[in-house]
């Protein structure tokens, strides 16, 4: 039977407000996911943390304190609930009006959400936003994965590998409106680092190799651990660095699209890399570490490289090696795999595979 899937349920990531960036790479996703859904027909409503906003779509607000961010937490960190959780009480609204959907989707990185889904009377599809980090995540998500076949959604394989989920789960990507992101021919003088500055990025290893290459690093996205900023700012000399801010999608591909090269130096297994599609939207070569889902997204020689994990030589080598790619197969890439439409392909097959189970 035709099941009219057509209202849809998201519940955002507990961690911060959506708009502030400290939700990394899910607010951008969110968005994506619910303007594309929406183009498609399906009725969405987006539950996120006070404060959110998402425009030009309504989220419905729910107070609360944030939740620790997981990758925070250490393996055998045990799950903690401020006295005025805002995921229990977006979860209690969901529980509350969950008749009025067809389905609930969990953009977070939390226990909770897992642990209800025996409790609701409709289905739910979990977004799981980042790789393994603690061992109780781990085993409530395989738990559900056991349970509710078809109902984990990743970024891609690497990330699925560190769960032991790679058969039991629908690999996503992610998807970018890429009429947003204008091709820049003539790049000018400049390397860009995007993303949350904290010390899991590994900045400082693209400021170092930026220093090295004689070339100027622009570094876009939200300040979050204002001492580890200081400390690369007192390291090294202003010529190198060009602080940018955290800037609107139009901004940053603006900004994004004229640079050399994005340099993308994570310290730890990144589910996906937002940045890196949409740099290549920009037509932007990448240069990344090995590591993580950067691993499925860099077309060695043809649309960036991969270097040594932690390596700031190897970024040295592979910005001097730039010239090389063809800029113009940096953007095909994105238009071939990362298109809104290829996204929402994959999703609404996710999606009716729940619904039809
Ligand atoms: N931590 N506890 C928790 N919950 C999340 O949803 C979460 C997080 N840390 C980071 C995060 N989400 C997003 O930045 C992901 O996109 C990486």
């Amino acid at each position: 039977m035709q099941i009219s899937a057509n209202k849809l349920l998201f519940i955002s990531t507990p961690v911060g407000a959506l708009g502030t960036g400290i939700g990394g790479g899910v607010e951008l996703t969110l968005f994506n996911i619910t303007k594309e859904m929406t183009r498609r027909g399906y009725k969405v409503e987006v539950i996120a943390p006070q404060g959110s906003v998402m425009q030009p779509f309504i989220v419905k607000e729910i107070s609360g304190e944030l939740q620790i961010p997981g990758q925070t937490q250490t393996r055998t960190s045990p799950i903690t609930m401020p006295k005025n959780s805002v995921l229990a009480n977006m979860w209690e609204y969901a529980r509350q009006v969950q008749a009025e959907y067809d389905l609930i989707v969990n953009f977070a990185y939390d226990w909770l959400p897992f642990y209800l889904t025996p409790f609701f009377q409709i289905p739910i599809a979990h977004l799981i936003s980042m790789a393994s980090y603690t061992d109780a995540m781990d085993r409530i998500i395989e738990q559900v994965a056991t349970k509710f076949p078809g109902t984990i959604g990743v970024h891609t394989q690497t990330q699925a590998a560190t769960f032991q989920l790679e058969q039991e789960c629908t690999c996503l990507l992610n998807g970018l409106d890429l009429s947003i992101y204008q091709f820049c021919v003539q790049p000018s003088h400049n390397l860009a680092w995007v993303g949350r500055i904290t010390p899991e990025k590994g900045l400082e290893d693209a400021v170092a190799a930026a220093k090295i290459a004689g070339i100027p690093l622009k570094i876009f996205g939200v300040i979050q651990d204002e001492t580890y900023w200081q400390n690369i700012c007192q390291d090294y000399p202003t010529e190198t660095i060009k602080y940018m801010g955290f800037l609107s999608t139009f901004e940053l591909q603006k900004e994004l699209s004229k640079c050399l090269g994005l340099l993308v130096t994570s310290r730890v297994v990144e589910a996906f890399g937002n940045v890196a599609i949409e740099a290549l939207a920009c037509g932007v070569p990448l240069i990344a570490y090995r590591r993580g889902g950067l691993t499925e997204i860099v077309q060695e020689g043809k649309t960036g490289f991969l270097v040594e994990p932690d390596s700031v030589p190897g970024l040295v080598d592979a910005i001097s090696r730039l010239n090389e790619i063809d800029r113009y197969a940096c953007r095909q890439q994105a238009e071939a795999t990362y298109s809104l439409e290829a996204m929402g392909d994959r999703v609404e097959k996710w999606f009716k595979g729940i619904l039809n189970r």
